[in-house]
């Protein structure tokens, strides 16, 4: 007699295991490679996968009893948990007017410097109070994991002072406690320079390395530290200076890099030894050579590019050939990216990265977990791993893509319990 299991998943169209990625990121042809199991099984003890393989040797391998949870996914689609490594989750207001004044011709940085864009979201979110931030993100989480997002990475970045910046973070500690979605918390103070520091955006600079970084990493309240190195933000000497203040602390580090303008981001990634280097929509040729020889991701976000109305989108496919490790994520953002849908994104990135939907899968499992340092517990499902997975109502994985915009999940598990199931779908 086997092993007494909890949850048993069986008889999946294709269960997608993306197997063998726990170590390094993949690269190259090994992004294509995703383990496909047809009429797979997976068993689950304790929230942890204890067998996946084919239904009739999983089920001989382990023990059902009365109380195990039995999934039946016959003729659909299995992954492991999606894994969103780049959102903006808590804020208070939505830009919808930024809408408009796009499609009159207004660029993001444009808006920003006439004190709009994220400026206007800083105001809205040092106004909210704490409540008020923390159940309006469990609704976009709500949102995220009916589309199959089980961990998500969330910045701060809305409140740019020390007070506002540690109540964003505590909003996402608490969430990460209270509802499905694993969240990974990220601090970015250096998102912009609040209007205070106008005229003085060096103190803020300050502000955010003697101030800051020391409360937030007393506190334990992030694994990483980002910066927004973009033309008219910060520059890469002022991300050099947040990012060592924060290596010191013990923080991990991301950056948004070579979004709107080149401006060396992806190189200086590399060379900080970043855990990944995010957008990089301008990157160039030794900017992907020092990515492709480093161990830092390259994170895309092709919805935050389509929501721009750019009309270049980052070199995924250049990328890919060169062996740089690929994610994708959402951005989910109020401004260029009010996208929080992780299928969405992989659709688009189809068409406008022209990667294909086996990378696409690496992209938003495995290689999503490295990028926020998770691999060795999420992003696959293989024995010893956390049991989180998706469950599509698809006939094939290529189909999840294809279906752009469609509601296709079916069933979502975290950690070993059902935590979404689709109702039916007759008309009320
Ligand atoms: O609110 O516009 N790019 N930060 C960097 C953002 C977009 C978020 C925003
Ligand atoms: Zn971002």
């Amino acid at each position: 007699m086997g092993e007494k299991v909890d949850l048993l998943l069986h008889s999946a169209g294709e269960l997608i295991t993306v197997a063998g990625g726990s170590a390094q990121p993949r690269r190259g042809r090994a992004m294509s490679e995703i383990g496909m199991i047809r009429d797979g099984a997976v068993a689950v003890r304790e929230g942890r996968i204890v067998a996946v393989g084919a239904t009739r040797e999983v089920r001989q391998r382990v023990e059902t009893g009365r109380d195990t949870v039995e999934i039946d996914a016959r003729g659909k689609v299995v992954l492991p948990g999606l894994v969103d490594p780049h959102t903006h989750l808590v804020f208070a207001g939505s830009r919808e007017y930024e809408l408009e004044m796009k499609i009159a011709g207004a660029g993001y940085l444009e808006i920003l410097a006439r004190g709009g864009g994220i400026l206007d979201t800083v105001r809205a979110t040092r106004a909210a109070g704490y409540e008020q931030l923390k159940e309006t993100a469990r609704g976009y989480l709500r949102e995220m994991l009916a589309q199959g997002t089980t961990t998500a990475e969330v910045k701060s970045g809305y409140g740019l002072d020390t007070e506002t910046e540690l109540k964003t973070l505590r909003v996402a500690a608490e969430l990460g406690r209270s509802q499905p979605v694993e969240l990974v918390p990220t601090f970015l103070g250096a998102h912009a320079v609040p209007p205070e520091y106008r005229d003085n955006p060096q103190a803020y600079v300050d502000l955010v390395v003697e101030e800051m970084l020391p409360a937030v990493a007393r506190a334990g309240l992030a694994r990483f530290c980002d910066v927004f190195c973009e033309a008219g933000v910060f520059s890469p000497e002022q991300t050099r200076h947040i990012l060592g203040a924060a290596r010191r602390l013990g923080l991990e580090l991301k950056l948004h890099a070579d979004e709107i303008e080149p401006l060396g981001g992806a190189e200086l990634a590399a060379e900080l030894g970043a855990t990944s280097a995010d957008h990089l929509v301008q990157i160039s040729e030794p900017g992907i050579r020092a990515l492709a020889a480093s161990r830092t991701v390259a994170v895309l976000l092709p919805a935050t590019t389509f929501c721009l109305m750019g009309t270049r989108y980052a070199p995924a496919r250049r990328m890919i050939e060169q062996g740089v490790a690929v994610a994708l994520a959402s951005d989910f953002n109020p401004g260029s990216s009010p996208v929080n849908s992780l299928p969405l994104v992989m659709g688009i990135a189809c068409r406008q990265l022209k990667m294909q939907p086996a990378e696409v899968v690496t992209a938003v499992t495995i290689n999503a977990a490295h990028a926020i340092g998770q691999a060795h517990r999420l992003g696959s499902l293989e024995p010893g791993k956390q049991a989180d997975l998706v469950v599509f109502d698809a006939p094939s994985y290529q189909y999840v893509m294809y279906r752009l915009g469609g509601q296709l999940v079916d069933t979502v598990v975290k950690a070993g319990r059902v935590v979404w199931r689709r109702r039916g779908r007759e008309a009320c």
